[in-house]
């Protein structure tokens, strides 16, 4: 990023990296270019933002007969606690997998480039429902101009790759490359990891987006090897991915994903109570790592962040116990809101 860029721009900078919605995001990038100082050294980054801004417009006023861009939706509204993209090489199982998760009918074929626009489908992990995404197959001889912008509003990525292809390094390999140059890198660091090395040298991009990503070694019915396989491909490739052996067909380690997904990105359910009355157990609101009492008020009601003065908090260590604005939660936690 340019020196000179004053505060005001960094803030919206910062803004866009935290946001997720599309909607929120053309916000971010509109008031990037409301305040981006107008000189010669902000020329290339002017007409990025522009871009940009024209790319989610069009994306959000959605296909149109006749227009620049019909067909189907490139953009995805995350629904769900998270959303979590599917991507990977040709053929690599990645619809079937979908379709065994959450349901969706992928289609799925022996083939590959089957699967042409992002699909997406909800998966239930105990009381919280996580959005899948399946999507095209990344390869070199098959570019995907979209998959940047429709990545923006991921979460995390699931790597799937057929561990039985002997030529998943160079497939893994070409899946970086595509992504990389969408300014879109896989990290195998993930929000409920402890603090560490990041992706640093990327951090100045305001446009770079850095995915949590778990490698997921399909096909293990046809591998009776899966996983040294999988360990020999990581070393290969150069990568140190978390690595899920798993089998779309069979159903073999499936089970474990939810879970895992839910774990790692240190997902926090809150189950809110009213004065005298018990819990309500039957939705939790779902918050991200180091989320304070303010922000379990601002999911109940936008306005009540502002006038919340404390809670009553109960889980394994606390009986009512009072606690502040700023009072991190955890999950499980049952919380009573006073404003
Ligand atoms: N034996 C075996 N076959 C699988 C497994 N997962 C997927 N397949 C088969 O692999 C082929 C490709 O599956 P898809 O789910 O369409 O693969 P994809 O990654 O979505 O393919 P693209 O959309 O072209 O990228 C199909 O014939 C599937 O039945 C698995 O775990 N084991
Ligand atoms: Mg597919």
């Amino acid at each position: 990023m340019p020196a000179n860029l004053t505060p005001e721009y960094r803030a919206a900078a910062d803004a866009l990296r935290r946001a997720r919605d599309p909607e929120v995001r053309l916000e971010c990038l509109r008031e990037m270019l409301r305040v981006i100082p107008k000189h010669k050294g902000t020329d290339h980054l002017q007409g990025d933002l522009k871009r940009r801004i024209r790319e989610l417009e069009e994306e959000l006023a959605g296909p149109r007969k006749g227009g620049a861009r019909s067909g189907p939706a490139l953009v995805v509204r995350p629904e769900g606690a998270a959303q979590v993209a599917l991507l990977g090489p040709p053929n690599s199982g990645k619809s079937l997998l979908h379709s065994r998760l959450t349901g969706s009918g992928a289609k799925v074929a022996p083939f590959p480039f089957t699967t042409l626009y992002p699909e997406p489908g909800m998966m239930t992990v105990e009381d919280v429902q996580l959005q899948l995404v399946d999507l095209p197959p990344l390869a070199a001889r098959h570019p995907v101009n979209w998959i940047g912008s429709t990545l923006q509003s991921a979460d995390a990525a699931l790597l799937v790759v057929d561990i039985a292809d002997p030529d998943s390094v160079q497939q893994v390999e070409e899946v970086r490359s595509e992504l990389a140059a969408r300014r879109v890198g896989l990290t195998p660091r993930w929000p409920a990891d402890p603090p560490g090395e990041g992706l640093a040298e990327e951090e100045d991009d305001p446009f770079f987006h850095a995915l949590p990503a778990l490698l997921v070694a399909n096909k293990a019915d046809l591998d009776p090897d899966a996983a040294s396989d999988a360990a020999a491909l990581e070393d290969l490739a150069g990568l140190d991915y978390p690595v899920l052996v798993v089998s779309a067909e069979t159903g073999a380690g499936l089970e474990a994903l939810g879970p895992w997904l839910f774990r790692r990105l240190g997902l926090v359910r809150v189950y809110t109570k009213a004065p005298g009355k018990p819990a309500d157990h039957g939705r939790p609101f779902v918050l991200r790592p180091g989320a304070t009492v303010a922000d379990v008020a601002r999911l109940v009601h936008r306005d009540l962040a502002d006038h919340v003065r404390f809670a009553r908090l109960w889980n394994a260590t606390h009986s009512g116990h009072h606690a502040g604005r700023d009072h991190p939660v955890a999950d499980g936690d049952v919380i009573e809101l006073h404003a």
